[in-house]
């Protein structure tokens, strides 16, 4: 299935007037704090955010998986529904594969049928938190951390196969995400598997082309209980350091114990080069993958802060980070969930482009917090969603994609064509 431009200026007709109206409003409001709204627009329209092949099943939790009907069968049927979002929003033009879920038979007919649809490959994932049928290894102990030099070798190879397929389909980046690690005090040796973990990747490393980066994810805990090999930015910074200067260390919303300052992190590892990728999600207590901004709206903001000052900073080490949504989950339609996802995003990153950066440096030089507060929030409490609407319109794109996904019934739609009983693959 296709969402067609026909259909989407049917569904913006509807809206238009009302849709002007508000950005007119909202842009002579700019204008009063000399902020060009085009510029801003410009920003939002070629800010693009990839979508996670697994997150357009609908997930499951350890308990169980109530599937949704409709979900994508194939790697063909992933992508259209990519397609679909970037056909609505104008922000998701790119998709990441995880292998061996999406391993492509036709590499040609994949390429061709992406490009037709917009979208570019970005950073492929692989897995070794799982065991494939006919593997000679298992990693119920670990993958690169494992004692046995064997199952190591066969997760390095694995990996050196993922980028093989990225290779191949114009990917640029290998994403390494680790589950490895132990549940028992006393179960491991950390100084050894940590060893083990970064001579390993040092192999991967050395495997990549020389115009690819690599990604090294870090989480706290789970699946295991006691310790993570990486379980924190510093843990990932280290290795990145160490791998060389395309290695990278990337953020996962998810992946840090409550509380944790992630602002802060994002600045501290701008301010090395250091951050490579992002993967947005929100959670209350874990790792819990739920659609960006429901929870958390104002920590995005915060977080956007720290990314539009090192990418605005001319000096800033760090490259553009690579942008990723990681949230799956039970309840929400996926692609209505990822369409609440990417305007969450959009959002916080345009309220972060219209906070006065000097006035809020004025207020830190003279150490005015309360100030430097009036700030931050006059930025975040501007309604900027009409700009959102306008970006999307300007790029071809639905004012409401929300609205005209369910106008367009796509999901009775998808259930029609592929079924109410679909299994996707995916976490
Ligand atoms: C597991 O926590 C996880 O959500 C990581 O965040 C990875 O990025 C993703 O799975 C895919 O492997
Ligand atoms: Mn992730
Ligand atoms: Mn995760």
């Amino acid at each position: 299935m296709r969402i067609t431009t026909d259909q989407i200026q049917t569904q913006n007709d509807k809206t238009l007037p009302q849709h002007r109206e508000s950005f007119d409003h909202l842009r002579l409001i700019l204008e009063r704090k000399n902020i060009d709204s085009q510029q801003v627009i410009d920003k939002i329209k070629n800010f693009q955010v990839a979508i996670p092949s697994w997150a357009l099943g609908t997930g499951g939790t350890r308990f169980a998986r109530f599937a949704g009907g409709g979900e994508p069968r194939s790697l063909k049927e992933k992508i259209d529904d990519v397609g679909m979002l970037h056909a609505l929003n104008g922000g998701s033009g790119a998709i990441s594969l995880h292998i061996p879920w999406d391993i492509p038979s036709d590499v040609d007919a994949v390429k061709s049928h992406a490009a037709a649809l917009g979208l570019a490959f970005d950073a492929v994932n692989s897995n070794t938190f799982q065991d494939q049928e006919n593997q000679g290894h298992s990693y119920k102990f670990g993958s690169l951390c494992h004692t046995d030099s064997r199952a190591r070798r066969q997760a390095i190879d694995h990996n050196l196969e993922v980028i093989h397929y990225g290779k191949e389909l114009g990917s640029k980046s290998l994403t390494v995400w680790l589950a490895d690690g132990s549940s028992f005090p006393g179960q491991m040796n950390f100084r050894k598997a940590l060893q083990r973990t970064f001579d390993a990747l040092k192999e991967i490393y050395q495997g990549m082309p020389e115009d690819w980066k690599m990604f090294v994810e870090y989480k706290p805990y789970e699946p295991y209980f006691y310790h993570t090999v990486i379980q924190d930015w510093g843990t990932s910074h280290l290795l990145a350091s160490q791998l060389g200067e395309r290695a990278f260390t990337l953020v996962d919303l998810g992946h840090h114990l409550p509380n944790t300052n992630i602002e802060q992190i994002v600045a501290t590892l701008m301010m090395q080069g250091k951050l490579g990728g992002f993967h947005f999600n929100d959670s209350k207590y874990g790792d819990d993958d739920l659609t960006v901004g429901a929870l958390k709206p104002y920590q995005l903001f915060l977080i956007f802060n720290e990314l539009v000052e090192g990418m605005e900073d001319p000096s800033s080490p760090n490259p553009t980070p690579a942008w990723m949504i990681d949230a799956s989950h039970n309840l929400k339609d996926p692609l209505e969930d990822l369409l609440q996802s990417v305007e969450a995003i959009q959002l916080a990153y345009a309220q972060a482009l219209i906070i006065d950066r000097i006035k809020l440096e004025e207020a830190r030089e003279t150490n005015d917090p309360a100030w430097a507060q009036e700030i931050l929030q006059e930025a975040y409490r501007t309604d900027l969603r009409p700009l959102i609407a306008e970006a999307r319109l300007q790029a071809g794109a639905a004012i409401k994609p929300f609205g005209a996904y369910r106008s367009l019934k796509v999901r009775d739609q998808l259930i029609k064509e592929r079924g109410l009983k679909t299994m996707a693959t995916g976490l």
